[in-house]
């Protein structure tokens, strides 16, 4: 009975399999991307009002992308803004040296929450329950998630209402999860024993 002699296989084939294995089973990651808008005045991280007679309240931008713990987040934000009409005009870096809660005042904030945006002065919320989820992001970042749920922006201030400005954001959330094999490395893998058998009587044959 003939059995074939991995011996004999052709290495050329061989190695050939094995690169087009390794070029299919590892595609890019793929990146979730958002571009829109932070409004100084409608996303402050604080429902404070500034003062009476204000007809809204504000609340967090919703980027509608669900992060997982370990994601990669970069991106960009341009644009200026200021808390008051007596405060210097900055980017979304903030004023340094100056705080409002952990962050700079008129920073750029990024937060993860898998039970909807939290604010100071808004539906309850403690500080510690804002700022256990919230992270300083400014006009440029490249940062690790820390926890995992809905991806929301905000404008870091301590009262709302006499703001003024925006910051123009684009961003990409990047996944750290392993890749799952490709339909063409399973079909590869599949075939693999096949290419060695008639590799195998191929130089066999060729041997005689
Ligand atoms: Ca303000």
């Amino acid at each position: 009975m003939f059995r074939p002699s991995l011996r004999r296989v052709r290495v050329p084939a061989l190695l050939a399999a094995l690169l087009a294995l390794a070029l299919t089973v590892s595609p890019a990651a793929k990146a979730q991307t958002f571009t829109g808008s932070v409004n100084a005045d409608t996303n402050s991280i604080s429902a404070s009002p500034a003062g009476p007679g204000l007809t809204f309240t504000p609340t967090l931008v919703d980027t509608g992308l669900d992060v997982v713990a370990g994601d990669r987040i970069t991106g960009t934000a341009t644009g200026t803004w200021v808390i008051s009409g007596n405060d210097p005009i900055t980017d979304a870096n903030g004023q340094i040296g100056r705080t409002a809660g952990p962050w700079w005042v008129s920073s750029l904030l990024g937060q993860i929450s898998d039970s909807g945006p939290y604010q100071y002065h808004a539906g309850g919320a403690t500080p510690e329950d804002v700022e256990a989820r919230t992270f300083f992001l400014g006009s440029s970042f490249d940062l690790i998630a820390g926890s995992t749920g809905r991806l929301y922006l905000a404008f870091n201030d301590t009262d709302y209402g006499n703001n003024e400005g925006s910051v123009n954001v684009s961003l990409a959330v990047t996944s750290a999860t392993v890749p799952e094999p490709s339909a063409g490395a399973l079909a590869l893998l599949c075939l693999l024993p096949l290419l060695l058998c008639r590799a195998a009587v191929r130089s066999r044959a060729s041997s005689r």
